[in-house]
This record gives C-alpha cells, sequence and structure tokens, in this order.
C-alpha cells in the first residue's frame, strides 16, 4: 500500500501557530503521516517578546542513530525554522541517509521576512541555509529570504527583471525547484513564483491588507501535503496559496490573534481542494 511518510523538521513553538504546530495538522489532514524532529522548543514564537528557547541539536544525532538501527526511512523530508548554525549540518546528514529512494527534499529557509532576519539568526545561519538549500529538491523562500541566500539588495518594488535575478542566483547557487512566495506585480495582488526545471510561471492571489504570522508554514506545510498527495508543483503551489488566504480571511476581523493564522476552521477545504 502506497501510505506515504513525512519527516518535518522546525522548531515547536508551544503558542504561536507555526512551525510543527501548523505542520503537524495541516500535512496529516492532507492525508499523510507525519513524524516530527523538533529543532528547539520555544514557549512562543521570536515575535513575541521575552520567549524561552531550548535548542534541541544535541538530540538529533542520538535521533538518527536510533532511525538508522531501526531503518526508518521517510517519502519526504521538508525542513522548516532550525534551532542553530551546527544544526543545519546534521539535518543535511539527515536529509541524505534518511529518505527511501525518490525522497522529496523540500527546504524552507524560514529565517526572514520584510526585510530582516527573525530574532536569534546571523549571517553565519544564513551561510549554512544557503548549503542546505543547494542539497534539496524544492526550496520555498520568500523574496526576504531568497536577498539574504543571494546577497541581492531587497526590494519592496520590483519588476519581473528583479524577479529574474534572484531565481537566476539561486539556481547558480544550486537551488533545483524554486516556489518564492510573496512575488506582487501589481496593487492589491500578490502570488507565487514557480520555477521548475528553469521554466517560470507565476500564480496570482489577492493581496490581503494585513500580515499574518506563520503563513509561510501554513502555504509551505500544504504545499508538501499536496505533492505527496501527486499535485504537479505549480497545483500544489496553487492550492496552499489559495488555502493560506483564506486562513488570512478567517483571523483578519480578529486583533487579539495578531501572532498567527487561524487555518483550523479553512482544513475541510484544503482537504476539498485535494481531491
Ligand atoms: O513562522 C516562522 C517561524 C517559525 N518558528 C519560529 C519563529 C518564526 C517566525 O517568526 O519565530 C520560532
Amino acid at each position: 500500500m502506497n501510505y506515504k511518510r513525512v519527516l518535518t523538521i522546525q522548531d515547536i513553538s508551544c503558542v504561536g501557530q507555526c512551525s510543527l504546530t501548523v505542520a503537524l495538522p495541516i500535512i496529516s489532514a492532507c492525508g499523510i503521516e507525519t513524524a516530527v524532529l523538533p529543532s528547539a522548543v520555544l514557549s512562543t514564537h521570536t515575535a513575541f517578546s521575552g520567549y524561552t528557547f531550548r535548542d534541541l541539536t544535541d538530540d538529533i544525532p542520538k535521533i538518527a542513530a536510533h532511525w538508522e538501527k531501526e531503518n526508518i526511512k521517510f517519502d519526504a523530508i521538508y525542513t522548516g525554522y532550525l534551532g542553530s548554525t551546527r544544526q543545519i549540518d546534521l539535518v543535511a546528514y539527515i536529509i541524505a541517509t534518511a529518505g527511501k529512494e525518490g525522497c522529496i527534499k523540500v527546504v524552507d529557509p524560514a529565517m526572514a521576512d520584510s526585510g530582516k532576519l527573525y530574532s536569534g539568526f546571523d549571517l553565519e545561519y544564513v551561510s549554512a541555509m544557503r548549503v542546505l538549500c543547494a542539497k534539496a529538491d524544492y526550496v520555498l523562500p520568500n523574496i526576504t529570504e531568497a536577498c539574504f541566500l543571494t546577497g541581492i539588495e531587497y526590494k519592496t518594488e520590483y519588476d519581473r527583471d528583479y524577479i529574474d535575478l534572484l531565481l537566476g542566483k539561486l539556481s547558480e547557487m544550486g537551488c533545483k525547484n524554486i516556489i518564492l512566495t510573496g512575488v506582487s506585480y501589481s496593487p492589491f495582488k500578490t502570488g507565487i513564483v514557480v520555477y521548475e526545471n528553469s521554466e517560470y510561471s507565476y500564480y496570482e492571489h489577492e493581496l490581503l491588507p494585513i500580515v499574518c504570522h506563520g503563513t509561510g508554514d501554513i502555504f509551505a506545510s500544504a504545499f508538501v501535503g499536496a505533492l505527496l498527495r501527486g499535485k504537479s508543483t505549480y497545483h500544489a503551489a496553487k492550492i496552499a496559496g489559495d488555502f493560506a488566504v483564506e486562513c488570512i480571511k478567517a483571523t483578519a476581523d480578529d486583533k487579539s490573534h495578531w501572532y498567527g493564522a487561524k487555518f483550523e476552521p479553512v482544513l475541510g477545504m484544503l482537504i476539498s481542494a485535494l481531491d
């Protein structure tokens, strides 16, 4: 029976609706068994002040050794927010060894947004992430992350030439298929660039007037789920983009929910889109 199993490696932010607390329910709702490797445990994500942070880097070699002994392998490995620069090498080892034949490797270099690195990350982390991205089948940066990875200046106003420059540089660095999120060419619209086998396509959708934390994780998780359900790269990006928009709409009128998007009421729509 072709029952797929994904491993996702990212942090547990106990409160905040991001990373594992988003990936686990969303990928499971897509009908895919979801195994987790927590990279760190935080009391909340880093947009709250005063969060606690326990780095789990030292646990990773022991967990990987146990899986190797038990011959536990995965159909796909999807990485997000990682706990330390040193951890990136260990994650690269897992990517290289824990996949079944044909394992799909997805790296979301979740480290920056709106022109800035998330609290706790530095340029050494960015360099290590650059190496990890080159080992993936799919990378899912937003424009800020693409700029940090390539060293190209971050811009909020740009045209197709700028996006082509980012895609070209990411490809030169060894990135294979690139899903670039938050690409806006016209007012009130944004979208997703899918750069697959050096072919450019673009899915445009509504730009909502609010910014929601964690929507990158929602998008990436739905993308991985849809891809594993056999959708093409473009179709998976479209399903994930539409889902993220609906999650933001479900959250827009609740200011107290600034820290994340309410994805739970929209899971049914995601499940229907996969049929
Ligand atoms: O959603 C990305 C993310 C994941 N994990 C942690 C974060 C963030 C974004 O701020 O702080 C801990």
